[in-house]
């Protein structure tokens, strides 16, 4: 890893910290170097609030000539909610960016890497690129197409099944999916599970311990119980029922509440209706080693495919969690 990776990782790291917080911002990290050491570090942590370049840098008074300031997005060039960027990186005579990816957002797309060069900084771009833009790939896919990126996660016996026959579903992965599961759910804008998994596990979709986090929470039919957990707890106001179009409803979340990425914890009807309906971004399928039978409740829900028109994913990564498999996925491209 050469120096200049090295610093943009230390920038990842705190751009991730604002994960599940920055809607409809993208969560961006920013450090300060001189002379080889970091002297200052900032954070994206809330829309409207300062980016990470003026967190960072407003904790420093005289900046030195060779200065170098990474930051994980381009620096924004127009006025938004907040100043631009590009204009306190000139003002503080910095001299030297280097950038993790370009900013997808049409309006500063390449525009900040240009103003900057123009008025004579030395920019460096696409370190850590692809890191830089997976930390974005929710606000880049609201960003270009008004929808929130959809994660789908199932916890699954080996033979695909969500459920036994009389509906039980707890637990069939372990401890350590489980944690992994509410590492997700701090990430995200939105948890959404289909009404039969309320009625049957009356889940609260929040993520333990939540730590400021508040997730909005979907619920895809409205045959569900007054005193469900998503309607009575202290974080009620924040459920959202849908009873129609899922895609018109992650739309409306995606354009009145900023939700970037929604994280559907099933169950099978809804995860099945999800493909059928192409809004499934990725899979995230944590497999236990054991096995339920015919009678459990399948995975996709009981409608299938037939095999010409199966739905084909693309394998990303496999890994061990715990005694259980996590296999994340993404549909394959046609
Ligand atoms: C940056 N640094 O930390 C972030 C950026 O409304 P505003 O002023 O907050 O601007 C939002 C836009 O700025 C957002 O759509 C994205 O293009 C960029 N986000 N840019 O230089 C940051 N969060
Ligand atoms: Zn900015």
């Amino acid at each position: 890893m050469d120096e200049h990776e090295l610093f943009m990782e230390r920038a990842l790291v705190l751009a991730r910290r604002g994960e599940g917080l920055t809607r409809p911002n993208p969560p961006v990290g920013a450090v300060l170097v001189e002379n080889g050491k970091i002297i200052s570090e900032g954070w994206h942590k809330k829309a409207g609030g300062p980016h990470a370049e003026v967190n960072c840098l407003k904790k420093v008074s005289g900046i030195g000539k060779s200065a170098v300031l990474y930051v994980t997005l381009e620096p924004c060039s127009t006025i938004g909610r907040t100043p631009p960027c590009t204009d306190l990186i000139l003002e503080r005579g910095i001299r030297r960016v280097v950038i993790g990816c370009k900013d997808p957002n049409p309006s500063h797309a390449g525009r900040g890497i240009r103003k900057l060069r123009r008025a004579g900084v030395d920019v460096v771009t696409g370190v850590c690129r692809k890191e830089a833009h997976a930390l974005i790939v929710p606000f880049t896919k609201r960003m270009l197409t008004g929808l929130p990126f959809v994660t789908l996660k199932l916890g699954v016996t080996l033979d695909g099944r969500i459920a036994d026959s009389s509906g039980t579903s707890q637990w069939i992965t372990g401890p350590t999916a489980r944690k992994k599961v509410q590492e997700m759910r701090r990430k995200v804008d939105a948890v959404m599970v289909g009404a039969g998994t309320v009625r049957a596990d009356n889940p609260s979709l929040l993520p333990r311990p939540a730590k400021g986090r508040a997730p909005w929470r979907v619920v895809v039919g409205s045959d569900i119980s007054e005193k469900s957990k998503v309607l009575t707890d202290e974080a009620a106001a924040r459920t959202v029922i849908v009873d129609g179009s899922v895609k018109k409803a992650l739309r409306a979340l995606a354009k009145e509440h900023g939700v970037m990425h929604v994280l559907c914890e099933g169950g099978g009807e809804l995860a099945g209706s999800l493909i059928r309906a192409g809004l499934v971004d990725e899979f995230m399928i944590f497999m236990a080693p054991s096995v339920l039978g015919g009678s459990g409740f399948p995975m996709f829900g009981k409608k299938g495919w037939s095999l010409p028109k199966m739905p084909r994913w693309v394998f990303q990564t496999l890994e061990k969690c715990g005694d259980d498999v996590l296999i994340r996925a993404v549909p394959e491209k046609e």
